[in-house]
This record gives structure tokens, C-alpha cells and sequence, in this order.
């Protein structure tokens, strides 16, 4: 397949005019960036996608909203944060994504997370279109009640931008069961309606789905697995580096023993900790879901098979496989080196964005098996869809059955990307195909509807 210059020329121009019209959002640039650096073959070979204007508009998100919260913490004291929602494409289905609370959230970063998270619903199949929504609330510290009351303001202005046809947010970073309960409540006080589908990753007894908290960290697993037997291997007896110790971070540890792999650290923003028997999985979530403490009281507690190393990356411990489960730019290209040093044979992404540009390649220079993001880690917008599916049908699926079908989405989104990769040339780069596979099927739908 050749490449037209033309087609390239016309993305170096469109990456160039949305740096001008979008500063100081680097996060932005670089999703978009790599996303624009794969297209040039298939528009190309599809000059239907070259018709201007279309790139353009899947760049710019629909919808942008920005909102004051403010909030009073148990002393009394008034705080005021940021809120965000950003509306990206609804080609395919109603906005779905996650809502992050991290003191680092601002515009730049939920538009790269609502960017990613187009490509990556469009991946699993499901009706769902994109959007990411989030606030620079920092909860670490904070009590129930605090969060509660936080909580409550932040959907005293969101309930108005959501709902089931239109918008469904669920969590991310610092936004778990307990957010969304407290966000779930005041969106019903305020609307009088019960309208399960309004948020995902509810709780099990009111609307959630099974295996929706499991699903993300499981569903990475399935697809390292999925690219290691492309290579005649799979996970059983490897060893693994994991990052993080949240959500996605835990559920990849517990698919990682259940498939006889030997997880070996994970971390959070103090350090890591590395633990030469492998992860006790219960001491893990007594500390992490239970007490939220901090990681290094894993070493303090385990004993002495395990140790806290305060402000490592766990890329240094040598592994077979690699799952940064964290955040954005936590894997930069001195941590692939060392890594493909130590001779990891697959790396895949739990969290959103976590390997810089540089590290994707020098993975890919490497011949190490590279999972993006937004392929590896839609399992939990996936099974998020499947909760909507749930409550809008007003039953409850088995764990079995959800666990079932995660697992043929995850193969179905696997072998999508690596026969796309295969069709325009590029074997076995999964980046390349997750890009231009979830492309094709919101331009498809974005041409159908007009331009709007
Ligand atoms: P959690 O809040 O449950 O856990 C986040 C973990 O990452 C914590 O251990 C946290 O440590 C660490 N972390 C967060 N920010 C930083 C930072 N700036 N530097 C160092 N460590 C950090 O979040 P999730 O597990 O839900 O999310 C993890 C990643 O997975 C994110 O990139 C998210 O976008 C992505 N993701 C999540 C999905 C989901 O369903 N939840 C679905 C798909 C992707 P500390 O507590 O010290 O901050
Ligand atoms: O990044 C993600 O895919 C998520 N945080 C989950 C989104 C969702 O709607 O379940």
C-alpha cells in the first residue's frame, strides 16, 4: 500500500493548526499526534476519509463544559475546584467515559482522555460514543463526608449536561464505587427520576453490572495474553511489572495469578513495592480498597519477601511482560530501555496514554508485543456498555456470562487491530491498527450523518 503524500501533507497541517488553536494543552497534542501519525495509509486508500473537513471535526469535541465547584470540607472551610465534561463525538452512541479526580486534571487532559476514548469505544463494537469528565479535586486524605459533599456540588451543575440518551460518566483516577454512589444519589434527588443508565459502575445491589470494578485490569491481562500466543507463548509461569495499585492496577494482579503468571510489584505515587513471591493479592486489597493507605505498608506488613523502594519505578525490576496500570507518561524511553534490557517480551496498557511516544518506539524497534491503551484497556468501558445494556433491559446478567463476554470483546478488539494493522501494511503494530480501526468506524458513521 502506498502512502500519497497528500494525504500526509494534509495531516502535518491539521497537527500544526491544532496546536495553534489548542495551547499549553501538551496531553491533547500528544494523543492527537499519535493518532494523526497512523492515518496517512487509509486515507490514502479511502479518499472518501480525505474530504475535508472530516479529520477536522473528529479533532474538535463537540461539546466543551467547565464549571465551578465549590464545596465546604469538615472544618467548615470553602473550597473551589474545577469541574470538567467534555462532550467529544456521539457518532456512534451516547458520550461514555470516566470522570478523574486528581489534583492534575485541567482542559488539556480530559480532552487527551476524551480523544483516546473515541477510538477506544468505537473499538469494543458497543453503541457508545466519547467524552471524559473529571475535576482537580485531590481526595486523598479527604473523609466520607468530604467527598460526599464534594460529590454533591459536582453533580448539582453536571446532571444538566447527562443523562442515558446523552451522556454516561463512570470513574477513573480517584472516582470509584464510593464516588459514584454519592453522584448517583444527588443526580436522582435532583431529576426525581430513577435512571440507572445515567452513570456506570454503580454498586452491585442498585444497578451495577458484575465484574464492572474487575473489568479493565482483567481485560488487559486477556490481551497480553492474546498478543503473546500470536507469538506462541502465553501468560502462564512469566513474570510481570505492574503499576499502580488502584483499581485497574489490583483486578490485573488477580487475572494475572488466576492465569499463573507471577505479578511482582505495584506502586503508587509515594514508590513501589516488589515482592520476590509474588503480589499477596488480599493483603493488596485490605490496604488499597479497604483501608486506602499507602503502598509501602504492603512491605511493612508482608514481610520479608517484600520491600518499598520510596520514589522507584518499577520498570528497573526485570520482567516478562509489562502493564503500567498508573497514569498518562509514567513509562518514558530510559524505563523501555531498561526494560527490553531485562527482555520483556510484551508490554500493554492498563492505564490511558501511560508509554511516552518515545518508549512506544523503542518497543517497536525491539520487537517487543506493544498493547495501546485504547485497545488493551477498553474491557471496562466495555463491560460499562454492558451495565447500560443491563439497565435499560431492567435485569442482572451473571458474573459468568459478563465474564464471557468480556472476554470475546477483547478478542474480538485483538484480532480487529492486528488484521487492520496487517491490511495497511504495518504486521503486528497494534498501534497503528487500534488507530485505524476504531477511525474507520466513527468516520464511517460521522459520513453517513452529515456534517454536523
Ligand atoms: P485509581 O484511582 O483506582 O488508581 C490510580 C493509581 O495510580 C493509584 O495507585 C495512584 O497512586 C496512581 N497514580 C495516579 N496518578 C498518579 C501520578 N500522577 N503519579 C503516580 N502515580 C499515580 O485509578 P484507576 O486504577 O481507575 O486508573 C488507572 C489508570 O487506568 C488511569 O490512567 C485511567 O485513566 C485508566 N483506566 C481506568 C479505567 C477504569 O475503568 N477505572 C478504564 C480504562 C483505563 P496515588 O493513590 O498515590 O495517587
Ligand atoms: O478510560 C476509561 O475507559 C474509563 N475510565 C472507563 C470509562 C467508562 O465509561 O467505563
Amino acid at each position: 500500500m502506498t502512502t500519497r503524500p497528500d494525504s500526509q501533507n494534509q495531516l502535518d497541517a491539521l497537527r500544526s493548526e491544532i496546536e495553534r488553536r489548542n495551547p499549553a494543552q501538551p496531553e491533547f497534542h500528544q494523543a492527537v499526534h499519535e493518532v494523526l501519525d497512523t492515518l496517512a495509509p487509509v486515507l490514502a486508500a479511502r479518499p472518501e476519509y480525505a474530504e475535508p473537513g472530516l479529520v477536522e471535526r473528529l479533532c474538535e469535541p463537540e461539546r466543551q463544559v467547565i464549571f465551578r465547584v465549590p464545596w465546604q470540607d469538615d472544618q467548615g472551610r470553602v473550597h473551589v475546584n474545577r469541574g470538567f465534561r467534555v462532550e467529544f463525538n456521539s457518532a456512534l452512541g451516547p458520550y461514555k467515559g470516566g470522570l478523574r479526580f486528581h489534583p492534575s486534571v485541567n482542559l488539556g487532559i480530559v480532552k487527551f482522555l476524551g480523544f483516546e476514548q473515541v477510538f477506544k469505544n468505537a473499538l469494543t463494537g458497543l453503541g457508545i460514543g466519547g467524552g471524559k469528565g473529571g475535576s482537580d479535586f485531590d481526595p486523598h486524605g479527604r473523609s466520607d463526608a468530604e467527598v460526599m459533599r464534594f460529590c454533591q456540588s459536582f453533580m448539582t451543575e453536571l446532571y444538566r449536561h447527562i443523562g442515558e440518551h446523552t451522556d454516561v460518566p463512570a470513574g477513573d483516577i480517584g472516582v470509584g464505587g464510593r464516588e459514584i454512589g454519592y453522584l448517583f444519589g444527588q443526580y436522582r434527588r435532583i431529576t426525581n427520576r430513577w435512571e440507572a443508565g445515567v452513570l456506570t459502575g454503580k454498586g452491585l445491589g442498585w444497578g451495577g453490572s458484575a465484574i464492572r470494578p474487575e473489568a479493565t485490569g482483567y481485560g488487559n491481562v486477556l490481551f497480553a495474553e492474546a498478543m503473546l500466543r500470536e507469538r506462541g507463548e502465553d501468560l502462564e509461569g512469566q513474570t510481570a511489572v505492574v503499576s499502580g495499585s488502584g483499581n485497574v492496577a489490583i483486578y490485573t494482579v488477580e487475572k494475572l495469578l488466576a492465569l499463573g503468571a507471577n505479578p511482582l510489584t505495584c506502586s503508587d505515587s509515594s514508590g513501589y513495592v516488589v515482592d520476590d513471591k509474588g503480589i499477596d493479592l488480599d493483603l493488596l486489597k485490605q490496604i488499597k480498597e479497604v483501608e486506602r493507605g499507602r503502598i509501602s505498608e504492603y512491605a511493612e506488613r508482608r514481610g520479608a519477601s517484600a520491600r518499598f523502594v520510596p520514589g522507584g519505578r518499577v520498570w528497573e525490576v526485570p520482567a516478562d511482560v509489562a502493564l503500567p496500570s498508573a497514569t498518562q507518561n509514567e513509562l518514558d524511553e530510559n524505563d523501555a530501555a531498561a526494560l527490553v534490557r531485562n527482555g520483556v517480551k510484551a508490554v500493554s496498557e492498563g492505564a490511558n496514554m501511560p508509554a511516552t511516544p518515545e518508549a512506544v518506539h523503542l518497543f517497536q524497534r525491539a520487537g517487543v508485543a506493544f498493547g495501546p491503551g485504547k485497545a488493551a484497556n477498553a474491557g471496562g468501558v466495555a463491560v460499562s456498555a454492558l451495565e447500560m445494556a443491563q439497565n435499560h433491559a431492567r435485569t442482572a446478567w451473571s458474573p459468568a456470562r459478563v465474564e464471557e463476554e468480556l472476554a470475546g470483546i477483547m478478542s474480538h478488539i485483538h484480532t480487529t487491530c492486528h488484521e487492520t494493522a496487517e491490511r495497511y501494511g504495518a504486521p503486528g503494530d497494534y498501534v497503528t491498527g487500534a488507530n485505524i480501526a476504531g477511525f474507520e468506524r466513527v468516520a464511517d458513521a460521522m459520513l453517513a450523518q452529515g456534517v454536523i
